[in-house]
């Protein structure tokens, strides 16, 4: 038994057909999986499909994003609580694509975060560099930034009860991937820094490595010590690739 998870993330891809081909792929070979979490998170208007084919599976469902507030008028966005109800177990959080795309600060990325808890949601908390971040040495200054606004917000009970993925920037759809070493270096902090507040605590917190994970480099990543698993983009579009994934978990 592992322990590990594997989270798939579809961004803005997939339709009705394409949803339904690619589980009818997946599943079978994930059936005989054991200690391994997997979830996969379609786009929102994907969920109630991908939830209903996944029941009795054993594969969760995850939304990409969600809206702080509870409800109200917000016009195109989505509360914590519809998530809730339409079978999610996690959500991400902070995607470094909302926060250099959409414009999502860490303050706003730490609402979310604790307004998915309150809804009774597994939050993925998104953290990651940029490259000229990395090349310009700022990297462990830039991460400690984005967790310790969650840390504040929610305190470290609150941040173990989800998940952390570790995704840095230069390495996210760019078939380029972080070493296994370079990723366990930033991973390894990330523990450290939650490790302040309480060590038991962080120890129990997963962390995830997220960017270029693919079949051929998995499993060199998730052997790393504080690798606890991993955050599948392009990868999990591919039933074959992510089922292999999830088997090197
Ligand atoms: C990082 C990752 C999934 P990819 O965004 O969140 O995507 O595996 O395509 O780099």
């Amino acid at each position: 038994m592992s322990g590990k998870r594997v989270i798939g993330n579809w961004k803005m891809n997939g339709s009705l057909d394409a949803n339904r081909r690619l589980l009818q792929e997946l599943l079978p070979p994930l059936a005989a999986l054991t200690g391994v979490e997997v979830a996969v998170c379609p786009p929102f208007p994907y969920l109630a499909q991908v939830g209903a084919l996944l029941e009795g599976s054993g594969v969760a469902l995850g939304a990409q994003n969600l809206h702080a507030a509870e409800k109200g008028a917000f016009t195109g966005e989505v509360g914590a609580g519809m998530l809730k109800e339409l079978g999610c177990r996690y959500v991400l959080v902070g995607h470094s694509e909302r926060r250099s795309l959409f414009g999502e600060s860490d303050g706003l990325v730490a609402e979310k975060f604790e307004a998915a808890l309150a809804a009774g949601l597994l939050p993925v908390l998104c953290v990651g560099e940029t490259l000229a971040q990395r090349r310009d040495g700022s990297t462990e200054a830039v991460i400690a930034a984005q967790v310790r606004a969650v840390l504040q917000r929610v305190g470290i009970a609150g941040i173990a009860t989800g998940v952390v993925a570790y995704e840095p920037v230069w390495a996210i759809g760019t078939g380029e991937t972080a070493s296994p070493e370079q990723a366990q270096a930033v991973h390894r902090q990330i523990r450290a820094l939650l490790g302040e507040a309480d060590r038991e605590l962080a120890a129990a917190t997963p962390l995830l490595y997220g960017g270029s994970v693919k079949a051929d480099n998995a499993a060199a990543l998730f052997a790393q010590p504080d690798i606890d698993g991993g955050l599948i983009g392009g990868a999990s579009l591919e039933a074959a690739s992510f089922a292999a994934i999830c088997q090197a978990a």
